[in-house]
């Protein structure tokens, strides 16, 4: 195992004890979609999203409490977008992480249920003074993460990725699609870490520009590990069965093209936070981490 994979592993145990923790069981209705929000968020997920709140907060010497609790809300929310994106009406989709998706488990309405409240705990969490005593700071972090989430970001290129496919993107098209629909949580995530850590505007706008190609970075090597599952399912070169209904990076710039749009975004994702000197190796390190990724 990289020393980096050890770093995200022990940030991703912290985070799973405290969403275990924000998450207590009980008994029952109230119970069951408990269960099911447990079902959904914990045991499993790379944990990405708090990883960059906590390492980007680590740099400015954060209090570990607050990045956890922020890393918290944007995993709650990443891991709703998963329970919604799982149903019938959406990808309709019955595994996730390996095994059931929180409807197969339970029921449709139940994961409805489950996502709703989900979402709604994360700005919970952000509202309650111990994620920060300056109410000013938790407003920010909220008003950022609900930007993030909602019709100007990830909703909103939900949204524009069903209505996509029906239509035919070009390269400006399904950049601002995934920018909006993966990339808004990505960019969160170090913004987030800089709020909490009451970070300058220039050190803010500095991690947003890093989140910003991390996030596209994320989202292609996502497109190459779809075409390389797909491919050894059809026995065919990978990229050649991109979806065709589908604006994808693959059908845009072929399997080639996007590797090196993904080699070349991770570069330039790590020279935004060369000002930080050694403090961003770990940021840098989740670059690497994401483009050698392989689920
Ligand atoms: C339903 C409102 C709503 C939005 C759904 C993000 C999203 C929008 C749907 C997920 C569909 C999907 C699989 C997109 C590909 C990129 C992505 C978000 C992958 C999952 O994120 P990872 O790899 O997952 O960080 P883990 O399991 O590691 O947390």
């Amino acid at each position: 195992m990289s020393a980096f994979e050890s770093t995200i592993k022990e940030t991703a145990a912290l985070i799973e004890t405290a969403l275990d923790d924000f998450l207590p069981q009980s008994d029952g209705p109230l119970g069951r979609v408990v269960d099911a929000m447990r079902w959904g968020a914990l045991d499993g997920g790379k944990r990405l999203r708090p990883f960059l709140v906590i390492a980007a907060a680590d740099m400015f010497d954060a209090p570990r409490a607050r990045s956890i609790r922020v890393g918290c809300a944007v995993e709650m929310i990443h891991c709703y977008s998963l329970v919604h994106d799982d149903l019938p009406a959406m990808d309709d989709s019955d595994l996730r992480r390996g095994r059931p998706s929180v409807h197969k488990k339970f029921d449709d309405a139940t994961a409805i249920l489950a996502g709703d409240a989900l979402l709604t705990q994360a700005f919970e969490i952000l509202a309650e003074l111990e994620t920060h005593p300056d109410g000013n700071v938790r407003c920010a972090v909220a008003l950022e993460l609900a930007r993030a989430s909602g019709k100007a970001g990830m909703v909103g290129g939900q949204m524009i990725d069903i209505y996509a496919e029906q239509k035919d993107f070009d390269l400006a098209g399904v950049t601002q699609l995934q920018r909006l629909k993966t990339g808004a949580l990505i960019r969160f995530g170090a913004v987030g870490g800089g709020l909490i850590a009451e970070a300058s505007s220039d050190e803010v706008a500095a991690l947003a520009a890093y989140a910003e190609d991390l996030g596209l970075a994320f989202q292609i090597v996502d497109d190459i590990l779809d075409a390389t599952a797909d491919a050894e399912t059809l026995g065919k070169p990978a990229g050649q069965d991109a979806e065709m209904d589908k604006a994808t990076f693959i059908k845009l710039l072929g399997m080639d093209g996007a590797k090196s749009k993904a080699a070349e975004l991770v570069e330039r994702c790590k020279s935004h936070l060369d000002p930080f000197g050694d403090a961003a190796a770990p940021l840098k390190g989740a670059a690497d981490f994401v483009f050698e990724r392989k689920s």
